[in-house]
């Protein structure tokens, strides 16, 4: 394959769809070499295949707001590869969402269900219906609406949503109970579902621990840890919660968190005390970070800006696509962080990865680091179809072998001539090596 080609077809061909393009590229340019060995994947074109998702689904989504009036959104399901298992990825609720961001998530989901070793094929969707500022009553609805069509297309061995941006345990409680009724069917079709009706412990901590155990394993291989250690979170959302509370456990100090509108820095660090105010005023109240300073007056809230120029020794951005630029490579870089591990997905612009890898500082992609949740998504699957629920304990040493397992995996497909681990050619060749074979076992479909 010539990477570069293949690239300016998809360009031509599906046009606007930046984030698409974004996430494709750096795959193809980490993979090219490794699939140029194989020349039996070129005679079967087998990347266009992979680029191209297997089928989408679009449909209008309108339901009633609180006054009476109706509302019309856009719906999506894109279901990318189900070369090893069946399509599964999160549900994103947010204004932002279009076929192209869509497209990005779906296809690195499928690299990164891939590597936690679990049989899970890739797939993403969502609306451009923001939960923001809206009562429970209109998500429920919302939610209701939504399933009435997503509902024909997903299934438990077919496609198996859950979470995402704006979908925690409420949305997936509220589209559950419409695909129940409208399937007379209980089954595991959601993961991320509440506790006393299939969920799996562990599931909310899941992304943002396995962020943190993912950059202990990158600390590790420098001889470090996390003790000590002050953090840079952008996020507050399920993510970055998570991250921070891993992150407290092991002796780390979170020092920012963020929303759309701005970020909070704690000059005396985010204490547990501090971050289960975090959780309740995000999670109970659907409050903002600004929030925080009101409460926490020795703390600055910078209205419009990142945490990334802030000083510190670690990055963790658990945010969404983007939020890291080059110039905040830069900062951070130039202020001394050692390492970045992404807990939300491509949070880096590709000009910031390049300053995180010529600066040779520890960098893992999203696929890598942010797999936890997906992966206790696929344990979710296996206690149901075992009808039986694992301990916590249980749970979380699986999601720790997990994610140990992806860093080795890492380091044995990415390390380069000089030690330097690239964390991104690491986890795209092992994520895809597997698919690859997969898809060429199972013939042209
Ligand atoms: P949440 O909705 O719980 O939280 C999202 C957080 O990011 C909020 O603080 C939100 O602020 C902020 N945010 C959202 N959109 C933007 C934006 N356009 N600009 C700046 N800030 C923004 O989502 P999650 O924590 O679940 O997801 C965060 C990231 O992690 C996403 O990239 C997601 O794809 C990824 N991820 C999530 C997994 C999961 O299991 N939930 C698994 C793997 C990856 P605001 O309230 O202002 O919107
Ligand atoms: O990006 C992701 O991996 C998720 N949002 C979680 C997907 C899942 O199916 O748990």
């Amino acid at each position: 394959m010539d990477a570069k080609k293949v690239l300016e077809d998809l360009k031509r061909r599906f046009p606007n769809e930046p984030e698409y393009h974004q996430a494709v590229e750096e795959v193809l340019g980490t993979i090219e070499e490794e699939y140029n060995k194989h020349p039996e994947f070129d005679k079967m074109n087998l990347i266009e295949r992979l680029c191209i998702p297997d089928r989408i689904y679009q449909f209008r989504v309108t339901w009633m707001d609180d006054k009476g009036n109706y509302q019309t959104n856009m719906g999506y399901r894109v279901q990318h590869n189900n070369a090893i298992g069946p399509y599964k990825g999160g549900i994103r609720f947010h204004s932002s969402v279009n076929l192209g961001i869509l497209k990005f998530l779906a296809f690195e989901q499928t690299f990164k269900n891939s590597l936690t070793t679990l049989p899970m094929g890739g797939g993403k969707g969502g609306s451009d219906f923001s939960p923001r500022g809206k009562s429970n009553a209109e998500v429920m609805r919302f939610c209701q609406a939504f399933m009435l069509e997503l509902t024909r297309h997903i299934g438990p061995d077919v496609d198996v949503p859950a979470g995402d941006i704006g979908v925690g345990g409420r949305e997936v409680g509220y589209m559950f109970g419409m695909y129940k009724k409208l399937t007379r069917e209980f089954s595991g079709v959601l993961t991320g579902k509440g506790l006393e009706f299939g969920g799996s412990l562990i599931r909310p901590e899941a992304t943002g621990y396995g962020t943190v155990y993912f950059l202990r394993a990158m600390l590790k291989t420098k001889g470090d840890e996390v003790k000590g250690k002050k953090v840079l979170i952008s996020g507050a959302g399920n993510v970055a919660q998570y991250a921070a509370e891993k992150v407290l456990q092991l002796g780390g100090i979170p020092m920012t968190m963020s929303d759309s509108d701005g970020y909070i820095y704690d000059p005396d660090g985010i204490t547990r005390e501090k971050l289960d105010y975090i959780m309740e005023l995000k999670n109970v109240y659907r409050g903002r970070i600004k929030e925080y300073v009101e409460k926490y007056p020795t703390a600055k809230y910078t209205a419009g800006a990142k945490p990334w120029f802030e000083k510190a020794d670690i990055a963790l951005p658990c945010a969404t696509q983007n939020e890291l630029n080059e110039e905040a490579a830069k900062a951070l870089v130039a202020n001394g962080v050692i390492a970045v591990a992404e807990g939300a997905n491509m949070p880096s612009t590709p000009g910031a990865i390049r300053v995180f890898q010529e600066a040779k500082i520890l960098y893992s992609p999203g696929k890598a680091s942010n797999a936890g949740g997906v992966s206790v998504s696929g344990l979710e699957m296996s206690q149901n179809s075992e009808r039986l629920s694992w301990t916590a304990e249980e749970v979380d040493a699986k999601l720790l072998w997990i994610m140990e397992n992806i860093h080795e995996n890492c380091v044995k497909y990415g390390t380069e001539a000089d030690g330097y681990v690239n964390y991104v050619k690491g986890a795209n060749v092992a994520g895809f090596m597997k698919v690859a074979k997969a898809m060429m076992a199972q013939g042209i479909v």
